[in-house]
């Protein structure tokens, strides 16, 4: 291939995508082993990868965070971003994704992760990031080629284009012929692939295969449909020309195949990512990137390492960046550049200042927030991309197991927020809670995990709080008597009050009728006092809301009276207005907003249904073909393990937001539950 293998040409950071358990982060480790970054390639089941290095990852067996790692292949430099696969780590991979050249999409021909695939395509079309298909697990696929493809097909927008085939040998996949170079190759395990002669019918399926390549390719090339029609094999090098040139237009997506526990497919996937992903360059400009003379990189991941402090792993744009460097988010200073590393997985390797295309992590920029874009200009750098975290949709209350513990949870949690922004910490100061909301089960377990492993605080988690309230349905009027004799000094205050319902939403009024004096003046603040005591805790035992209370009487003693009198004599009489009031409970209904695939929409409205959710409305999603999106109106209470019932109705892919909307009566067998549990609780 002569030219096509000649000389460096610089560095690139390629991610590595894909649904949930496609084999990401085995084929990092095939691709650090192919490189010789590692000496033997580890795997997750035995937690040996580089990928899956945090206690969490490990143990769980899956990908919990962006794990980052630089490798040599060619004389070249390549950063390769493990993503994790799963929906509820997705915004370690929006936050990355718009640094990188290309994208590698790991996935399966398995009808169950199509609608996962094709959020990812999604999200990589939309920020025009050129990326490859990498058909794994070949050695388990039960479907001939094109079988496969008719599958993946509807996830992307773009035509997949096939580069290479597989071949079979007693239905077990032996080796595969590419397409491109017109060569076929036997696997060998952890080694590579051997090239064997191309004829009888693996030929005549060459050829075919081929001319569909060809075919795709020309759609966007006249010269080659001419060629084509005209029955002219076309020169190799236009071929590869227009793979390179079509992959970086983003119209086609190729797909590649291998086998990434036996490092099968490998060498054929860096190679192509050699010769057709762009380089930095590109990128910078796909991003708007100034190139005068300022460095600018962009952060894709920031944490706190247990001894070398905070990390900030980010790639640079633009520029050189070294020790001693000031960066600037257009926000704040970052902090100044101590320690330039190279990072493998969990290790780091101090290396001298970083030049554009090299993704690095820079020690003890104190305000590097992920995502942040940072430069070293007098005035920052406007910033390049904005990954905006996806709202929580399921929280837990945490407190500390010991109460020494309740600062040291405060700064962690700061901590953890700041690596993760897709969680988020809401204090509760009625409820006393602290309320930790995340993407899903296992993003709020390995929240707590962290917790517990990296700052060594022991958390008990509780479901939160559901604001309920309570009003009346009935007006009264009722005296408050309150009169003490003991010894000396006695106490005496009398009020009679006139109480009404309120329409929703109006809270609590309190008027002042009294004539003639029968309360003086300056006792009257202390019965409204005495009154919004005892409402912090109404008859069914939440705080009372929407109520009218008027003092129309009561009387005095010149001696005996005093504020404190009066202010439990209004409590006195509020507490036994209100449970002759017909009290009842309150509960918060938001208004839902799901989004789903149009096949799920019947199961999303059952699932609403069965949660007391009132539909108003199904809508086609904008700008998603198929995709539909449906408002409710729900009950706080019923939100609150939502998203499990909408993922496992949706294939993973369906997701939800959710806004306050009014509160409203709550009667029956619910509201009864609800009075004995707050009761039993307290
Ligand atoms: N048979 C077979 N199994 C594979 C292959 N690649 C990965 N696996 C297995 O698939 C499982 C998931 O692999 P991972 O590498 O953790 O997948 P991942 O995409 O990184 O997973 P997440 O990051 O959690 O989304 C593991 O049990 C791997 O051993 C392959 O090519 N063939
Ligand atoms: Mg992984």
């Amino acid at each position: 291939m002569g030219d096509r293998e000649s000389g460096p040409r610089g560095p690139r950071c390629i991610a590595l995508v894909g649904p949930f358990q496609s084999g990401k982060t085995t084929l990092l480790e095939a691709i650090l082993a192919r490189t010789g970054a590692i000496q033997r390639q580890g795997t997750v089941d035995a937690g040996t990868t580089v990928g899956d290095a945090s206690k969490e990852a490990r143990h769980h067996k899956m990908s919990v965070e962006l794990t980052v790692a630089t490798t040599t292949f060619m004389g070249d430099s390549y950063t390769f971003l493990d993503c994790p696969g799963s929906v509820e780590f997705v915004h370690d991979m929006r936050a990355a994704l718009p640094a990188v050249d290309a994208a590698v999409v790991v996935c399966e021909a398995d009808d169950r992760k199509v609608a996962q695939l094709q959020l990812i395509l999604r999200e990589l079309e939309d920020a025009k990031i050129p990326r490859f298909l990498f058909l794994n697990k070949i050695d388990k696929t039960d479907k001939d080629m094109r079988e496969s493809l008719k599958l993946l097909q509807p996830a992307s927008r773009v035509p997949l284009l096939l580069r290479q085939i597989p071949i079979f040998k007693n239905e077990i996949v032996t080796g595969f012929i590419d397409l491109a170079l017109e060569r076929a190759y036997v696997y060998r395990e952890h080694a590579p692939s051997e090239v064997i002669a191309l004829d009888g019918d693996a030929l005549t399926s060459q050829k075919d295969a081929r001319f569909s390549m060809l075919e795709t390719l020309a759609d966007h090339d006249d010269e080659l449909m001419e060629q084509l029609l005209a029955d002219i094999p076309p020169p190799r090098d236009r071929v590869f020309d227009d793979l390179a040139k079509e992959l970086r237009d983003g119209v086609v997506c190729p797909v590649l195949m291998g086998v990434a526990t036996r490092t099968n497919g490998v060498l054929r996937l860096l190679k192509a990512l050699r010769h057709e992903a762009p380089g930095v360059a590109a990128t910078a400009k796909r991003l708007g990137v100034k190139t005068n003379g300022d460095a600018v990189a962009l952060a894709l991941k920031t944490f706190h390492t247990t001894h070398g402090g905070k990390l900030s792993v980010a790639r640079v744009l633009n520029g050189q960046v070294g020790d001693g460097v000031t960066l600037s988010s257009p926000a704040d200073e970052a902090g100044r550049v101590s320690g330039v590393a190279k990072l493998l997985g969990q290790s780091t390797e101090k290396r001298g200042p970083a030049g554009a295309g090299e993704t690095v992590a820079f020690g003890k920029l104190d305000s590097a927030r992920t995502g942040d874009t940072l430069s070293s200009g007098k005035q920052p750098h406007p910033a390049v991309a904005a990954a905006k975290p996806y709202p929580g949709v399921l929280a837990i209350a945490i407190s500390a197991k010991e109460r020494k513990d309740d600062v040291k949870l405060g700064l962690a949690l700061n901590k953890l927020i700041e690596e993760d922004p897709s969680l988020t910490v809401i204090h509760n100061p009625e409820a006393h809670e602290i309320v930790v909301w995340g993407q899903g089960e296992m993003h709020l377990r390995v929240a707590t995990e962290r917790l517990a492993e990296r700052f060594g605080i022991a958390i008990e988690r509780r479901r939160p709080t559901v604001g309920y309230r309570e009003t009346i349905r009935k007006p009264i009027q009722q005296r408050g008597r309150h009169k003490k004799q003991s010894g000396g000094h006695g106490q005496f205050g009398d009020v009679v009050l006139d109480v009404k319902p309120l329409p929703r939403n109006s809270g609590f009024t309190f008027e002042d009728k009294i004539t003639g004096g029968v309360v003086p003046r300056n006792y009257i603040p202390s019965v409204e006092e005495g009154i919004l005591d005892a409402m912090k805790h109404g008859p069914l035992g939440f705080p009372v809301v929407d109520i009218a209370v008027a003092l129309i009487d009561g009387s005095y003693h010149a001696v005996d009276s005093s504020d404190m009198a009066f202010r439990i004599a209004g409590r006195i009489g509020i507490t036994e207005a209100l449970p002759q009031c017909q009290p009842v409970l309150l509960e918060p209904i938001h208004m839902v907003e799901i989004a789903c695939p149009s096949e799920a929409s019947t199961k999303i409205n059952a699932i609403l249904s069965g949660r007391r959710g009132q539909i108003l409305g199904f809508d086609t999603r904008e700008g998603w073909e198929g995709w539909d999106m449906v408002r409710a109106m729900m009950p706080e209470s019923e939100i609150g393990d939502l998203i499990i019932e909408v993922r496992s109705a949706t294939a993973g892919v369906g997701s939800f937001t959710f806004k306050f909307d009014h509160m409203a009566e709550l009667t029956g067998k619910p509201a009864e539950q609800i009075v004995a549990a707050k009761r039993a609780a307290e």
